[in-house]
């Protein structure tokens, strides 16, 4: 079934069975345009004790009279009026999600008074009910698909319209928010309990950036002056108790908004610009229009409660919904098959905030281990997609890591390619032309190709899944004092595409003197065919190249360096990226093609104390040991959770003891001190973490005092978690009782109590009846997604654990049990399971018989396509 008016309801398709209806496709290729245009849109939404009523009048115009259609979800029709004209159920028909006004006239106005519940709302999409007691509010999320669960309207991307929005509730609670400006508020006559609000939001918005709130909370406020004189109100709102901690995410905010004056020249259009933490929310947050709700965990920071590396996260995350506001909501998709559109972009926006802000290496290199963990891994199996799919079930099911991050690898090669002044020009170009549009990603790629025609060949990135591999060696020739660099690339045929095409795939590439360790050659090599040499001429002396750095393009490389050249690049790189990444590759050899660990321990010894001192962070970041996750994603055949843990232990094992005449010299050169949110005290925090780890694993006289010291003295929560967490690896003597007094300290923080959920749930000790009792534990709650991941997610970080079958018994329940109340979640959880046909044969088996089973049982279109792919495998 198409995404277009016509076909939203097909009168002549007979209702599907209400047991597992057959999932329909909607296809990219059958995009139509939408019919008529939503003048304006005017919103009464009236909150009461049990449910709410929802008014609501659309301005519609078209080219010819006859039938429209509105998506109209979970709710009661109670009345509808055309031209102030009440209509009987004649006129209309409303079913399955649809609602179709027979024979409207060309240009109306539609009044529609509809009845919903947000209090038994578990999905948390539409309008919802989060929290309880004192702290209950009332939230929305309306992307992808959820304003059709508070209104009829045409929900689609493509339709945009002004909103006014009128709430009203009791007084108890005294927040009523909106997008765009207040325009009223008062006392509601003949009901002193109650209050209301109008809001008026000018820009032409789809409904999915729709957004209102009723709550009870306190605000921060602040001022940002844009560069064009304008004086912006920002509120971040949140329960009492968390308001000391918004001061992070505010200067966040103001950061983000200067930052994409400078760097895109993009000014903030609104006169008061919202944010709103909410405890329970499936994602991360989201960039509706001026009215932006985050989930506390992307919001809420302070040194006590956060570890540096959430805080850091909350910082982008503000940053990228933020950015949104012109990649997203003033040029947005024309359909959600364009979601990489906007997040592809967002995310390179926020990654170069970020980047901006600390280390720009660190931060690549966070960037690119979560590619590989994730994204790789979704590519190399059944849930493999292209960044801009073409087909879905449930568009819900693609926010995945291929959209946003491999999307975000897309627009930064292109970014580099094209160099800072034409990227720029490109980008302008952009906001200039489809400013207030609903686009696609060849109108994207066509502004930016003002700047450079290349740009067009990049298409296939977006629709080609899987990814590439490149291959190459060197062939040096000292008398003609020549080097040649011969690169191939290889993508995998995924089923149900064409057959892969070659893609540009630029190669940042450096060329060493192995004698002086300089830099002899520098170039961005550009592969587009199948196979190229690239040919270096005066090389003097005997080369090492470097390939890929900063990792200049989403694909995995197979170079034949020699284990001794990469030791040499980890000393004399002067990219902090590919230092990590030699690392990396010396790393994977050992323990997926039996290299001795020889050279990469030497090499460690030598580099990393001199580093500690210079770069504390990137230094933490260098003893990185894949997690099993990533590396089970290289392994196709055959896979063994149990070696994986095995040769991964070891590995940390030997290093830990080679290395273990540093841990205390080091550990004691790192002493705590005053908490600092400098990028160097970050680093400190970072890698005395790793330290005492290492220590502890290595059996370093004293390592435990260390901990138990670290956690008790603890400035903040860096060093009071990781110590918690090296307890519980490494089950010291007596962990029990910190794990105790951690609870009880934080027991009123929703955020850390997580946090103490997740170090149980993901110990390297972890069993399956430590789960259980987690999940048996009062405070776990599967109504709150947040406290969902901390155990249930935070479990998959022990594949030896959950491949087992009482694992995958808990597991698979765990999905069944939110198929009904929360299917978005379900379905993801689902997705960290795709990979089961890898597995060795006994275990294989065991897991196709459960993933078999929870298929008898899921109803959810979700969690049905997810389990249908994964099945397919
Ligand atoms: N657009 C948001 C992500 C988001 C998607 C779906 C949601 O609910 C189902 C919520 C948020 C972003 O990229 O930040
Ligand atoms: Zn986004």
């Amino acid at each position: 079934m198409s995404n277009n008016d016509t076909q939203i309801i097909d009168a002549a398709v007979p209702d599907a069975p209400a047991h597992q209806p057959e999932p329909q496709k909607i296809y990219l290729r059958d995009y139509e345009a939408p019919k008529y245009t939503v003048e304006s849109v005017a919103l009464d939404i009236r909150l009461f004790e049990e449910d709410a009523t929802v008014e609501g009048r659309l301005q519609i115009s078209r080219d010819a009279a006859g039938d429209v259609l509105l998506h109209a979800e979970d709710m009661e029709i109670e009345a509808l009026y055309i031209d102030d004209t009440r209509v009987d159920d004649t006129a209309y028909t409303h079913s399955e999600g649809r609602l179709m006004l027979h024979d409207a006239p060309a240009t109306f106005a539609l009044r529609t008074e509809v009845r919903i519940c947000p209090q038994t709302n578990t999905m948390l999409e539409g309008l919802y009910k989060a929290g309880t007691g004192d702290e209950t509010m009332f939230v929305t999320q309306c992307e992808p698909e959820g304003f059709r669960r508070i209104t009829p309207y045409p929900d689609r991307p493509d339709v945009l319209s002004t909103f006014t929005t009128r709430l009203e509730a009791d007084k108890r609670y005294p927040t009523l928010l909106a997008n765009g400006n207040l325009i009223e508020a008062g006392e509601v006559a003949d009901a002193p309990e109650r209050h209301y609000a109008i809001w008026h939001d000018p820009t032409h918005k789809p409904s999915y950036l729709f957004a209102c709130v009723v709550a009870n909370l306190d605000v921060l406020s602040d001022h940002y002056t844009t560069s064009d004189g304008r004086k912006v109100l920002l509120e971040v709102y949140a329960k009492a108790a968390d308001i000391d901690k918004c001061h992070v995410g505010m200067q966040a905010l103001k950061d983000a908004m200067a930052w994409d004056e400078d760097n895109y020249g993009c000014i903030y259009d609104l006169d008061r610009y919202m944010i709103v933490a909410v405890s329970q929310f499936n994602m991360g947050a989201m960039e509706n229009k001026g009215l932006n709700i985050f989930n506390t965990a992307c919001v809420l920071s302070s040194p006590e409660t956060t570890t540096d590396a959430r805080s850091f996260n909350v910082k982008a995350v503000i940053a990228h919904e933020y950015f949104h506001n012109w990649t997203g909501n003033r040029i947005t998709c024309r359909d959600w098959f364009q979601l990489c559109l906007k997040e592809g972009f967002t995310v390179f926006r926020d990654q170069s905030f970020s980047a901006d802000q600390q280390s720009a290496a660190v931060q690549r290199i966070d960037d690119v281990a979560t590619l590989r963990a994730y994204q790789f891994n979704e590519d190399a199996g059944p849930l493999a997609h292209p960044v801009r799919p073409d087909s879905f079930v449930e568009i819900n099911n693609f926010y995945t890591t291929t959209v946003y991050e491999k999307g975000a690898e897309i627009v930064r090669m292109l970014a580099n390619m094209l160099g800072k002044e034409k990227f720029r020009q490109g980008t302008d170009e952009y906001f200039r032309r489809y400013d207030g549009q609903a686009v696609t990603v060849e109108d994207f790629l066509s502004a930016l190709s003002v700047a450079d025609e290349r740009v067009l060949s990049f298409i296939d990135w977006y629709r080609q899944p899987g990814t590439p591999v490149v291959s190459g060696h060197q062939n040096y020739d000292a008398e003609t004092q020549t080097l040649e660099i011969t690169l191939t690339q290889k993508t995998r045929h995924v089923a149900g595409f064409d057959a892969p095409k070659a893609l540009p795939i630029p190669v940042a590439t450096a060329v060493f003197d192995k004698e002086s360790g300089q830099i002899v050659a520098e170039e961005m090599l550009l592969l587009d065919k199948e196979t190229q040499t690239y040919r270096f001429d005066n090389i003097t002396g005997a080369p090492v190249v470097s390939l890929l750095r900063d990792f200049s393009a989403p694909v995995q490389l197979n170079f034949d360096y020699q284990d001794a050249d990469l030791a040499f690049l980890l000393t004399h790189e002067t990219n902090g990226f590919n230092r990590w990444q030699v690392t990396q590759i010396l790393v994977n050899r050992i323990l997926l093609q039996n290299h001795e660990p020889a050279i990469y321990l030497e090499a460690l010894a030598k580099t990393l104390p001199n580093l500690a001192k210079d770069d504390a962070m990137l230094a933490a970041r260098l003893l990185d040991i894949p997690s099993a996750q990533e590396l089970a994603s290289a392994i196709s055949t055959d896979y063994d959770p149990d070696a994986v843990k095995a040769k991964r232990d070891g590995l940390y094992q030997q290093v830990a003891v080679h290395l273990a005449d540093m841990w205390q010299p080091l550990y004691e050169s790192l002493p705590i001190t005053e908490y600092d949110d400098s990028a160097e005290a970050r680093g400190v925090r970072a890698l005395r973490n790793v330290v005492l780890d290492m220590a502890l694993t290595a059996g370093v006289d004293n390592a435990a005092d260390w901990a138990v010291q670290q956690y008790e003295s603890a400035a903040c929560m860096t060093e009071r978690s990781g110590a918690l967490k090296a307890l519980v690896n490494h089950q010291v003597a007596g962990y029990e009782t910190q794990l105790k007094n951690f609870y009880e300290r934080f027991k009123a923080d929703d955020l850390v109590i997580d946090l103490w959920f997740s170090a149980q749930a993901a110990s390297e000790q972890v069993r399956v009846a430590d789960i259980e009792a987690l999940i048996a534990h009062t405070d776990f709650d599967w109504n709150t997604p947040n406290r969902v991941r901390s155990v249930i997610s935070a479990f998959t970080t022990q594949p030896a654990v959950l491949w087992t079958p009482e694992g995958l018994a808990l597991y698979t329940q765990a999905v069944a049990k939110l198929d009904d109340s929360n299917p978005v979640i379900a379905s993801r959880l689902v997705q960290v399971l795709a990979r089961w046909y890898t597995l060795v044969p006994s275990k294989r088996e065991v897991a196709h018989r459960y993933l078999q089973a929870l298929k008898e049982k899921v109803q959810s279109k979700h969690v049905r396509e997810s389990l249908d792919s994964v099945l397919g495998a």
